[in-house]
């Protein structure tokens, strides 16, 4: 497995689970220093990522992009692929599409996470998530193209009513033309969904294209309750050689998280 660690770019998640927020060189140059394998970026959109800027920082601290966050569309925008007006939907879709050709360029997946946004009510259920599929359909083909999945990452209950946990989300990609789709293993969101987070890697396994490492309380690895030695174990029995990105709180600080997650990530990770 390999490590990554993630930097935000958008301003008005400054109090989200990101462990960097100062910038891409920044993020980079720490990223190197504390000796992970590549960072995760979120940015603002695609259009205000410098795409040169990107790759010579990448080259000169050896790091490779794990993945790129389309969650700045709802956060900044509203934009969801389930929203009730069309063209705000349309306008989700093509979001996604950019960062989904930013992110492939750097051989990297997007990631669908937020932007499922939420459904009203349950008799809007169906269309919208009609909708939805129709457009996470073309997505994927269209990642395809640069040789990586879409990452569909299902969110707690709090945070969404389309997608909670990883038995409803794969069902749901089974059932997709498309088999360009994996599913994003948030283990925050998984340890609030999952009656057992063990039992639901081992049953959904094959379909787990991305995870964030992340302990109970959203802490680094090691500073909540969560048995990551454990998740580890069985990502590793299912044949799992992916990214472990740490999507946490910078908690106490920045440089403390990212120190806590590669202690965590050599003791239990690193040799897998
Ligand atoms: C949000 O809670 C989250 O986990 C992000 O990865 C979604 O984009
Ligand atoms: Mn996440």
């Amino acid at each position: 497995m390999r490590s990554a660690i993630t930097v935000c770019l958008v301003p008005e998640a400054g109090s989200g689970p990101f462990v960097y927020h100062a910038g891409l060189e920044h993020g980079c140059q720490q990223a190197a220093q504390y000796g992970f394998n590549a960072v995760e970026v979120f940015p603002r959109s695609a259009d205000e990522i410098d795409q040169q800027q990107l790759r010579q920082l990448l080259d000169r601290h050896g790091l490779t992009v794990a993945a790129v966050g389309t969650g700045a569309g709802w956060l900044t925008q509203q934009l969801s692929l389930t929203a009730i007006d069309p063209s705000v939907a349309q306008r989700a879709a093509e979001f996604i599409r950019g960062i989904v050709e930013l992110a492939g360029s750097f051989g990297a997946p997007a990631i669908v996470g937020s932007m499922q946004g939420r459904i009203p009510s349950p008799d809007q259920r169906e269309p919208l998530f009609a909708q939805m599929t129709l457009a996470i359909e073309l997505l994927a083909q269209h990642a395809a193209r640069f040789e990586v999945p879409l990452l569909i990452e299902p969110l707690n209950r709090y945070e969404t009513n389309v997608f909670t946990d990883l038995e409803t989300t794969a069902a749901w990609v089974n059932s997709l033309k498309t088999k360009n789709i994996r599913i994003l293993a948030d283990m925050f969101h998984m340890n609030i969904e999952e009656a057992d987070m063990s039992q639901s890697i081992r049953r959904f396994g094959p379909l787990i294209g991305h995870v964030h490492f992340a302990d109970s309380n959203r802490r680094a690895i090691g500073l909540g309750h969560t048995d990551a030695a454990a998740v580890v174990q069985t990502l590793a029995e299912v044949g799992y050689g992916g990214y472990l990105s740490a999507e946490v709180l910078p908690w106490p600080d920045a440089d403390s998280a990212a120190h806590q997650t590669i202690q965590s990530f050599r003791k239990l990770a690193a040799h897998i």
